[in-house]
């Protein structure tokens, strides 16, 4: 395997290598990190660039002059280094502020703030060259279903992107939205839960194609649901504007191991799905360091997500070139999925007229353990 470089356009959170280990149950075990010392350490790595929440760069509540001189370091570390900032995000969680939500908060002047706190954050985000503006709505949700109205949120939903889509024309601002799915974790439950449901809400905004998706690993394993099927699904409909890779054991809550360090299949085939259809935005990892792990570990698990995202494109491409792969996908009729149901020129009259041995139909075999084998083969390196 080759060693992670800056084209592979693998990105980091700075909240991820630099979360402290605190958990419901327990303190930090990790002093903090800062940004600067992050950017050169990812960078020593390979790594393409890094992302941010505001309060990750500049802490809540600082001042203005403060705040010019976080940026201004951070700044300086970017240039030294050469890592880019693709995207960056909004922290609507953390501040008891928002405890109701930020979007979605049944208090207006809540809901008021939150988007002016959006609207700053993106022009530091735009300063920097980021492309993509992600959306994590955390806190938008409930406990209990009186609550909170899930019809009437969502129209508030729908206002605060309005709202912010417009502010990125009129501004001028080369920048576009993603949102982020996630079905629970820290609210009971939280609104626009996985791909499927953020995609149907895309589509009532005044500027859909200013909005597209962040779809996580965990957040959809969490539901249950099939990474592989959901990024499908937003690659289709031309909406996979960024990604959050890690790694989750099915539905419990939000694990985020390192990239491939849960179910590795489906990883091995969202790689191959990722570089079939030519995704070149950012690999970004999202993900947490162990809190057993000290310093050491931290960067450890940081060459870990790249090194399993290069091993397992190098496997997927191995697979997929091997003829045993091409014969066996087509025994198990794979590419006959490419022919169109109805031919040029056809309409149902066609598809009502035809004749056809249901029977004889019925009782064909479609061969995919052999192939799911053989990928499995490739997969944990016997071939
Ligand atoms: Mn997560």
């Amino acid at each position: 395997m080759r060693n992670p470089n800056p084209s592979d356009k693998f990105t980091f959170g700075l909240w991820t290598v630099g979360w402290q280990a605190r958990d419901p149950f327990g303190d930090a075990t990790r002093a903090a990190l800062d940004p600067v010392r992050t950017v050169s350490e990812l960078a020593d790595r390979g790594a393409y660039g890094v992302t941010f929440h505001d309060d990750d760069l500049i802490p809540f509540g600082s001042s203005v002059s403060e705040r010019t001189a976080h940026i201004a370091r951070f700044k300086k570390a970017l240039e030294s280094t050469g890592m880019k900032v693709p995207m960056a995000t909004t922290n609507l969680f953390s501040h008891p502020v928002f405890k109701d939500g930020a979007f979605t908060s049944n208090n207006r002047d809540i809901r008021r703030y939150a988007i002016r706190k959006v609207m700053t954050n993106i022009e530091l985000a735009v300063e920097l060259g980021a492309k993509t503006y992600v959306c994590w709505g955390g806190r938008e949700g409930a406990e209990t279903d009186i609550g909170k109205d899930p019809v009437v949120a969502l129209e508030r939903m729908r206002e605060a992107f309005n709202v912010l889509g417009q502010y990125v024309i009129d501004k001028g601002y080369d920048i576009k939205f993603a949102l982020e799915p996630k079905p629970n974790e820290p609210r009971g439950d939280i609104f626009l839960p996985t791909i499927g449901h953020a995609l149907a809400f895309i589509n009532s905004l005044e500027h859909p194609e200013l909005v597209g998706l962040n779809p996580e690993v965990g957040h959809e394993q969490m539901a249950g649901l099939n990474f592989v099927h959901g990024i499908g699904q937003a690659l289709y409909h031309k909406k996979l504007f960024h990604i959050d890779l890690n790694g989750q054991h099915g539905p419990k809550y939000d694990q985020d191991l390192v990239f491939g360090h849960g179910d590795l299949k489906s990883a091995f085939f969202l790689v191959d799905l990722l570089e079939r259809y030519k995704y070149d935005g950012p690999k970004h990892f999202d993900y947490k360091p162990m809190r057993t792990e000290s310093d050491e570990g931290v960067w450890a698990s940081a060459s870990a997500n790249m090194r399993t995202y290069l091993i397992l494109q190098e496997r997927a491409t191995a697979f997929r070139n091997d003829p045993r792969t091409k014969a066996a996908l087509e025994k198990s009729s794979v590419t006959e999925l490419l022919v169109p149901t109805v031919a040029a020129g056809e309409s149902w009259r066609e598809i009502q007229g035809e004749s056809f041995d249901v029977e004889a139909a019925g009782q064909r075999g479609y061969h995919y353990e052999e192939l799911d084998q053989l990928a499995l083969e490739y997969l944990i390196g016997a071939f």
